[in-house]
């Protein structure tokens, strides 16, 4: 382990060798500057091993985005049209299905699916869309909307949010994104997204959402304005919740992308900023499982690093990705398998494919489209 730590950073490297937890301004010093991030990187480092020893996850997944028609204005997003922009779109049933039928056939486990809040359509036709993938390709996972849809479904449907969550279930949804998080403290949510769902309402329904035995995955998004004491602050709420509900799987730390939303003045987090957001999260979510260095906004490099910062997990495959490439998002469209798990190797990690909710898939290499599930992959099997 580190022999010589900065002297801010010894208390903090006590704490994480007797598996302490991380307060507050423990958390400020992980992000102080003069910090070297290696130093950081390294005790996140030792974290991540502890729980999975030398594997790191991926899965084979794609997108689905049935509307990019928003109310909602928020000033991070490049992906949201009005509905008479040129740009905007809503797929019909039969595009949907192609994206499902697609999904099957190139093998994937995963349908990831979130988009606008479209103010022309009901509650009715959210649902439909869930019922119409699940009967046409049951063996997918419906990985679908975040917090901030399930608030709108609420305030469409005039239902409670357990009322809300019992109705997708039923229609086939497997599991809540993480998306919808952004920063939670008021002085920046109010000023990036102030009309959506609060951190409060937020927090509210991943908790019902768990209680219903729903998992669900978690974010943050960085680098629109927030410093570092809103980052800690948005980390202990949901380490908060985790600790009520353990429902949380994966925590997925978001890099802004600038290009075409309203904060386009704002530069694009750098990829030691991206690193250290990877490090201090696994440091600070000492309950939550996996922290995920998604490389469509990481970058495939800064990704790929990230596995020796405290990242067990790469995301997937990835196909029809929009809101980071509306933004400026210069990573490829999709990976292949090889691909995916040549960027786990040469990172000196054994790559697992994944289910959404973990399990440890298993293919005949005579028929690579054909899965099963063969086991929970946890700490406890990890090493
Ligand atoms: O909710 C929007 C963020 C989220 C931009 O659950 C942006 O496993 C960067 O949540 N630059 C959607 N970020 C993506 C998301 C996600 C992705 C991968 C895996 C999972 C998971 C969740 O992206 C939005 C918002 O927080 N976002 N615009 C932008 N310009």
């Amino acid at each position: 382990m580190l022999r010589t730590c900065h002297p801010k950073l010894r208390p903090v490297l006590e704490k994480v060798e007797s598996g302490e937890r991380l307060g507050f301004d423990e958390g400020l010093v992980l992000y102080d500057p003069e910090v070297p991030l290696n130093e950081v990187g390294q005790l996140a480092d030792l974290v991540r091993q502890r729980l999975h020893g030398n594997l790191a996850y991926y899965n084979l997944n794609t997108h689905l985005n049935p509307t990019n028609i928003c109310v909602y204005r928020c000033a991070f997003c490049a992906f949201r049209a009005d509905l008479r922009d040129t740009k905007g779109y809503t797929m019909s049933d039969a595009q949907v299905l192609e994206r499902g039928r697609e999904a099957v056939e190139t093998g994937c486990t995963e349908i990831h699916i979130v988009g606008g809040m479209h103010h022309q359509k009901g509650y009715d036709w959210y649902l439909h869309l869930l019922r119409l993938l699940h009967e046409a390709c049951p063996g997918l996972h419906l990985k679908a909307w975040t917090a901030v849809e399930i608030d709108w479904f609420q305030f469409l449907a005039k239902k409670t949010a357990r009322e809300v969550l019992t109705d997708l279930i039923a229609a086939g949804l497997g599991s809540l994104t993480g998306g919808g998080a952004e920063i939670f403290h008021p002085e920046i949510r109010h000023r990036i997204c102030e009309h959506k769902a609060d951190a409060t309402r937020w927090l509210d329904i991943h908790r019902t959402a768990h209680r219903l035995g729903l998992r669900t995955n978690c974010t943050m998004l960085y680098g629109v304005g927030e410093r570092a004491f809103h980052r800690i602050d948005h980390l202990i709420r949901l380490r908060e919740l985790q600790d009520q509900t353990r429902g949380f799987q994966t925590f997925v730390p978001l890099a802004f992308h600038p290009k075409n939303t309203r904060l386009a003045d704002l530069p694009q987090p750098s990829s030691l900023t991206d690193l250290r957001n990877v490090a201090v999260s696994r440091l600070m979510l000492d309950n939550i499982d996996h922290i995920k260095a998604y490389w469509v906004m990481l970058g495939l490099g800064t990704a790929q690093l990230a596995l020796a910062y405290g990242a067990d997990d790469l995301d997937g495959t990835v196909r029809h990705e929009s809101i980071c490439h509306d933004a400026g998002g210069t990573s490829p469209e999709i990976l292949s398998v090889e691909q995916i798990q040549q960027q786990i190797r040469e990172a000196g990690c054994e790559p697992v494919e994944r289910d959404t909710l973990y399990r440890r898939v298993v293919r005949d290499p005579d028929q690579p489209r054909e899965w099963r599930v063969a086991e929970t992959v946890s700490a406890a099997t990890a090493s």
